[in-house]
């Protein structure tokens, strides 16, 4: 999944694809690169954030979605949004998922929404309001963080079954980054297998992260692009399925060969 944030502020991208014309074209490159689905998202989690009006996010993500989905017709468009009507828009505008970081928890109308559209769905774990989600402050666990946070996204998926989205329509993300430290990703990531075993697809969104740089000693997002790679191939041995990624030519190339690799031992045993 390669990101395409159309916003002034993204805290690795942010401003280099607000005119349509060159949100076409970073769209069509990652195509070209190997992505599968484009996640487009007109506001962004970074702490702090100018909170962005229904108005200008719809201003933002439609014309670039409806300008991908005429140049290629196949690829598949999620949108990357909490709103539920940005979310009803880019569907008929041409998107098939809807990745909400707040997990449909932000607006009491997302789940029926994704629910009427028959959308494809990322639940995505977070706390707390999109000026704060990323920010630390909910960022406190019990003994447990893996424990926690899968029962507060489980329980946030039988919401949205219980609003009608279909079971299968429904991917998992521990929300790498969103209220939580260092340790707390390093962890998430190390025992994603447990996500894995609930039975839905699993996106692991660690892209250029914060907790890349603090191992890696790498201040600047944009430098953080192998230690994404490291990230990615290491969540594909854990089982995940979608990896929400900014350098997609590297990491598809990563994932191709680790996948050749896993297909290889499988057949030894
Ligand atoms: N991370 C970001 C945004 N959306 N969606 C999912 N499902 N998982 C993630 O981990 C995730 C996400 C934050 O990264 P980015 O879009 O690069 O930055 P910003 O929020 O500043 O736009």
């Amino acid at each position: 999944m390669g990101i395409l944030n159309i916003t002034p502020d993204s805290f690795s991208d942010g401003g280099h694809h607000l005119a349509p014309d060159a949100a076409l074209a970073r769209a069509s490159a990652m195509l070209a690169d190997g992505a599968d689905i484009l996640d487009v998202g007109g506001e962004s989690t970074r702490p702090h954030a100018r909170p962005v009006p229904v108005e200008e996010e719809l201003a933002r993500v439609l014309p670039a979605i409806r300008a991908i989905a005429a140049a290629h017709p196949r690829a598949t468009i999620s949108v990357d949004t909490v709103k539920s009507e940005v979310a009803a828009a880019a569907l008929a505008a041409g998107a098939h998922i809807v990745n909400d970081v707040s997990g449909l928890t932000l607006d009491g109308r997302m789940a029926a929404v994704c629910a009427r559209e028959r959308a494809g769905v990322v639940v995505m774990h977070s706390r707390g309001s999109v000026g704060d989600m990323a920010s630390l402050a909910h960022a406190s666990y019990d003994a447990d963080v893996v424990e926690e946070v899968l029962a507060e996204l489980l329980q946030r998926v039988e919401r949205a079954v219980g609003a009608g989205v279909a079971r299968e329509r429904i991917a998992i993300d521990p929300g790498i980054g969103f209220g939580k430290r260092v340790e707390h990703s390093l962890r998430l990531l190390g025992c994603l297998a447990r996500f894995v075993a609930v039975g839905h697809p699993v996106l692991v969104g660690a892209s250029r992260k914060r907790f890349i740089g603090d191992v890696t000693g790498v201040s600047e997002a944009e430098g953080r692009d192998a230690g994404s790679v490291g990230a990615a191939v290491s969540a594909l041995a854990r089982g995940a399925h979608v990896f929400r990624v900014h350098d997609v030519a590297s990491t598809r190339q990563a994932l191709d060969v680790a996948a050749a690799i896993a297909t290889a031992e499988a057949d030894c045993e």
